[in-house]
């Protein structure tokens, strides 16, 4: 007798994205985004859940970030994108093979080059799904493995299970703001996410450093910094035992 397919459930989804290569895996229901800006506007639209997927970065390499970035980290950024991308499609596929609709966007395609802005916010995305916090430095940052994640997004209408929202564990620290090598960070708090960058970030002071002076160095692509992703508490090794 033919055996019945197992019906893709979000614990199913999760189970088969981490044999791909995820280190974390989210559900967001799309009624958590509404009022997000998206490209083009009606983005959201007939989906229901978005599926957040995160990759973790290796710790040597961030280790080794300190004011700049480094050659290894602009390598290491784009593999870790084109992994996301490829789970993305992954994910997809599964999701369409089930019977319903699935919509991977990219983990790191610049549509608006002035504005800086892309399809939506993929740490908008997985702050809902429950992957982790917004953080001082505007990034997501996971119990797990601190901000040393990169993130990409799946829209889809099939009926996952939405995950919960975690709370913001950032408390006194301001580990972040005393790295930036711009002062870009204002070290203000939220209890779920900013309404605007700039109530995060001097947004103009790291915009320059990121794109004007690190885009320049030897060897570094991509519009990439790393300093507070290498700085959080969370995410290097000794402060992950410590805070879990
Ligand atoms: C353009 C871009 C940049 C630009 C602009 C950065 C910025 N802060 O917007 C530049 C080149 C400067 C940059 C720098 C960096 N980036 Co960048 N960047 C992007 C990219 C491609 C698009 C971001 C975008 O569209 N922003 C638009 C703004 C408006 O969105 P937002 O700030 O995320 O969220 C806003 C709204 O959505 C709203 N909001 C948030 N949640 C919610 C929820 C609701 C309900 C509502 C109504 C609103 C709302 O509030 C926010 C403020 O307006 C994303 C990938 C992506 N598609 O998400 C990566 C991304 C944000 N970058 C990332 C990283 C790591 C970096 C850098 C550390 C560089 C590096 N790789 O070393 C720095 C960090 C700078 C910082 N402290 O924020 C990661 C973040 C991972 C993480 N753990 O959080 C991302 C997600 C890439 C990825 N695929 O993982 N980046
Ligand atoms: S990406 Fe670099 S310049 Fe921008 S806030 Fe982080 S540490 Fe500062
Ligand atoms: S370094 Fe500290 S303040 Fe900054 S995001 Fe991490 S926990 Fe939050």
């Amino acid at each position: 007798m033919p055996v019945a397919a197992k019906p893709l459930d979000s614990p199913a989804l999760k189970r088969l994205a981490r044999t791909w290569g995820a280190s974390l895996v989210g559900v967001a229901d799309v009624e958590r985004l509404r009022g997000i800006e998206t490209e083009p506007a009606d983005l959201l639209s007939g989906f229901t859940r978005a599926v957040s997927l995160a990759v973790r970065l290796s710790d040597p390499v961030l280790d080794a970030i300190v004011d700049r970035p480094t050659p290894l980290y602009a390598q290491h950024y784009q593999k870790v994108n084109a992994l996301l991308d490829e789970l993305a499609l992954r994910a997809s596929l599964a999701i369409q093979a089930a019977g319903s609709r699935a919509l991977p966007l990219p983990a790191s395609q610049l549509l608006d080059a002035e504005r800086l802005t892309s399809y939506l916010s993929h740490k908008a995305v997985a702050v809902a799904a429950g992957l982790g916090w917004q953080g001082k430095s505007l990034l997501v940052v996971t119990p797990q493995y601190g901000p040393r994640v990169r993130l990409v997004t799946v829209l889809t209408d099939h009926g996952l299970t939405p995950d919960a929202p975690l709370k913001n564990r950032c408390g006194s620290c301001a580990a972040c703001a005393e790295a930036c090598p711009a002062g870009a960070i204002r070290g203000a708090s939220t209890d779920s996410h900013y309404a605007s960058r700039e109530e995060a970030l001097f947004f103009e002071r790291c915009r320059t450093k990121v794109l004007d002076e690190f885009a320049k160095l030897p060897h570094i692509t991509g519009g990439i910094c790393g300093v507070c992703v290498s700085a959080c508490p969370f995410g290097k090794a000794a402060g992950r035992k410590k805070k879990r």
